[in-house]
């Protein structure tokens, strides 16, 4: 069971960011993979290196000072190298309520990505679906924390799980101590599983993973799924290798189901800027497959997909996930090359040992090739550039429409005194057809089960975002 979530929640990693092009390459390495399109086991002819991810930001309602869903789109392509850092920077006058000044639980979006794996070393080429119908308001409060093992439980009995009541302990271990002033956390349920995702708001410059936030970019969002870049994670065996394509949605609401305003565009029309830092995975010997995919990444496999919908194949006769290119003998199947219990397509030394029994898959330089096996273990430079792509898309807001003035009636004084009416008697009135009230608390201010709820969410599910961060997920050495 731990296995597979695990194998499940390195589906997606995002995670925190760093403003510096060089922090953030020297902090993140390692490959998050989420991807996939169920059109991938066609003809793949991945060119060396290539990186050219998307985002795409749709704002529901442009106009100034409005509550207003917001979507963002992301896509790698596939054949890309996956990234292995990815965030998310809103204009700082976008309207964004703080955790502190909403209920907790209220849902604040959704999260809905497609992610590609290859399982139990086979082939990457398995689309994994991943749906969070939860990014709920949680605490930004770090007074209480949970652990990762413990916050899948409502320890208080309030029908919010310890993840939205409590911080969770490993977010500062992964990010950091800054701050956030808000936090969605939510669980997607696979088969049973129980996957845990974040959304993290932080401040214009906030340090984030050791390193400062451009604070021109606005409010840096970053995302984390389970507790994948926690270093005092234990990485699982059976995670398998992770690849493009990578295609997430992540929709933000401006108005919560009870009313809450969550979002509101800029006070002012104007025109607001969104950004999307990536970071891609480095491919140290240039074959196309970034090292986190690559078993053999300093000795080039340009015969060899590992998208191929086959294990037997040009470039590893034997299938066994070692290409031929450093498999000591391709006609000899041998799933665990090293006897060190990571299968050869999750095993960042697939020749080295470097197990439970030793240093646990350590990637010091976060470069995707463990510490047993780099020949540069502290300097991730020497093992591939990290290629990196800053978007940004202008969303313009308009003004507010004039605010519809009830006129004022004029009352004109009566030109002549107004006679006294004459009392009319009328006869016993017909019944009055009776009106049901209301039921309790429609239409009052609250809000509360006014039915307008569906329909402002249906309007906003065309709306905002957040940030998707992928991150590799194997740990950090200690
Ligand atoms: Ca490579
Ligand atoms: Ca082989
Ligand atoms: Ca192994
Ligand atoms: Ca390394």
């Amino acid at each position: 069971m731990k296995s597979l979530q695990i194998v499940l929640m390195a589906l997606i990693a995002l995670v925190a960011a760093v403003a510096s092009k060089r922090g953030l390459l020297a902090r993140v390495g390692l490959a998050a993979a989420l991807a996939v399109s169920l059109l991938w086991m066609g003809g793949h002819g991945a060119q060396a290196g290539s990186f050219n991810p998307t985002a795409t930001w749709s704002v529901a309602n442009t106009v100034a000072d409005t509550p207003s869903d917001i979507t963002l789109d992301v896509e790698i392509p596939e054949g890309d190298v996956l990234y292995s850092l990815a965030i998310s920077f809103w204009p700082t006058d976008w309207q964004i309520t703080p955790s502190s000044e909403v209920g907790l639980g209220v849902q604040r979006g959704t999260v809905d990505a497609v992610a590609g794996m290859g399982l139990l070393n086979s082939p990457c080429n398995t689309p994994v679906p991943m749906y969070w119908d939860t990014s709920l308001n949680a605490t930004t409060d770090k007074s209480q924390t949970v652990t990762h093992e413990d916050g899948f439980e409502d320890s208080n009995g309030d029908g919010n799980i310890d993840f939205i009541d409590m911080y969770p302990d490993f977010n500062d271990r992964i990010l950091g101590p800054a701050q956030p002033f808000m936090r969605e956390a939510g669980l997607a349920d696979l088969a049973g599983m129980k996957i845990l995702s974040q959304f993290l708001y932080y401040e214009p410059g906030a340090t984030i993973a050791g390193q400062a936030q451009d604070p021109t970019l606005g409010y840096p969002v970053v995302g984390l799924v389970a507790d994948i870049g926690d270093p005092e994670d234990v990485p699982d065996p059976s995670i398998a290798a992770r690849c493009t394509p990578f295609t997430a949605t992540v929709v933000s609401f401006g108005t919560a189901e009870d009313g809450t305003v969550l979002l509101k565009t800029p006070k002012e029309a104007g025109t607001y800027t969104f950004s999307y830092l990536y970071v891609g995975q480095r491919d140290a010997d240039d074959d196309g497959h970034e090292n986190t995919l690559d078993p053999c990444p300093l000795t080039a496999d340009a015969d060899w997909d590992p998208r191929a919908a086959s294990a037997v194949g040009p470039g590893d006769a034997d299938g066994d996930g070692l290409p031929s290119s450093c498999d000591p003998d391709d006609n000899d199947p041998n799933n665990d090359e090293d006897g060190d219990e990571y299968l050869n397509r999750a095993d960042n030394c697939p020749l080295v040992a470097n197990g439970v029994a030793e240093d646990n898959q350590g990637d010091s330089d976060f470069d995707g090739i463990g510490d047993a096996c780099d020949p540069n273990p502290d300097d991730a430079e020497s093992e591939g550039e990290a290629p990196e792509s800053l978007l940004s898309q202008d969303v313009t807001i308009t003004e507010a429409a004039p605010a519809v003035e009830t006129p004022t009636p004029t009352v004109a004084p009566p030109a002549t005194p107004v006679a006294t009416p004459t009392p009319v008697v009328t006869p016993a009135a017909s019944p009055t057809p009776v009106i049901a009230p209301p039921p309790t608390g429609a239409g009052s201010a609250s809000g509360g089960s006014w039915p307008w709820w569906p329909f402002a969410v249906a309007g906003a599910a065309a709306g905002a975002a957040g940030v998707l961060l992928a991150y590799q997920g194997r740990r950090a050495k200690p």
